[in-house]
């Protein structure tokens, strides 16, 4: 029984409870939810792929990465001290963190359909996990290897209207810069050495070990870790340049299995 085995962090609250399955549909309205993210950030681009799959609406809302001054905001509402994003705001109630806003929504959900015991057990939890402890944390080192590269991974804040240009300019110039450092940081946190490498051989584990030739890692389905790991590969389709074309595109496997989450999840719009 589901609800009875020793899970692997994080242990999300429809896992400790089996009530899930035989809930009549929700007849509640829509919950509101404004989500505070960077476009680029692999852990609100994970966020938003779930929220589309289960299509749940959600307005963004672009977190300067210098100034932070949005989350002014959310002042005095729950633990204002965090500064990371995603950070929601769901029915009023802040939510700090990936992992956090995830437990909620799949709580909220009434989309029974989807999040069953094939979306979400041990196994899809293992690689979900994955996803945040392998995965997405190779992703800025490694489109920050450079100065150039940094550039070019913060350009995306040139198409991000609500800034002015002095804020465009100078978040994509100090912030590309600063992300130069912090990605090498994250590298000897990690262990990474050879970036490039790191994250194609991720790129293959997922391939040869959790899709192991199945349609989704889920089995016929997405899974919760497809849905997770397709929303962190999405977010850097426009901004990843050399190695998203290489690693995602350039490779049949990846390329079709990717294509067919997106057809299930549908598009997700970067900049909301
Ligand atoms: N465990 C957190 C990690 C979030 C995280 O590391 N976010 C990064 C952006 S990808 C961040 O906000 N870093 C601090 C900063 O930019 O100042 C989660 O899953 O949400």
């Amino acid at each position: 029984m589901l609800a009875c085995r020793v899970l692997i962090y994080p242990s999300f609250s429809v896992l400790r409870t089996s009530s899930r399955f035989f809930s009549a549909p929700s007849s509640s309205p829509s919950p509101t939810i404004t989500l505070y993210q960077y476009r680029i950030c692999p852990f609100c681009c994970k966020t938003k792929s779930l929220l589309t799959h289960l299509s749940l609406p959600y307005t963004s809302i672009e977190v300067n990465p210098l100034t932070k001054s949005q989350f002014k905001n959310l002042e005095s509402i729950g633990d204002d001290t965090y500064k990371k994003v995603p950070v929601a705001l769901i029915n009023n109630e802040r939510i700090n963190g990936s992992n956090e806003i995830i437990d909620k929504i799949l709580e909220i959900s009434d989309k029974h359909d989807i999040i069953t015991d094939d979306f979400i057990n041990d196994e899809s939890m293992k690689w979900y996990n994955w996803c945040d402890t392998h995965l997405a944390v190779r992703i800025y080192p490694a489109l920050t290897e450079t100065f150039d590269s940094s550039l070019t991974a913060f350009s995306y804040l040139d198409n991000v209207s609500e800034f002015s240009t002095f804020e465009k300019l100078s978040a994509k110039y100090i912030g590309a810069f600063a992300m130069k450092l912090a990605g090498g940081k994250i590298k000897k946190k990690y262990g990474i050495e050879d970036t490039d490498h790191e994250l194609a051989s991720s790129i293959e584990t997922w391939k040869n070990d959790a899709l192991n030739s199945a349609p989704f890692q889920g089995g016929d389905k997405p899974s919760i870790a497809d849905i997770a790991v397709y929303g962190v590969l999405k977010g850097l389709e426009d901004v990843g340049g050399r190695w998203f074309e290489e690693r995602v595109k350039g490779d049949k496997e990846v390329e079709e299995w990717f294509s067919r989450v997106e057809g299930v999840v549908g598009e997700i719009n970067s900049s909301h």
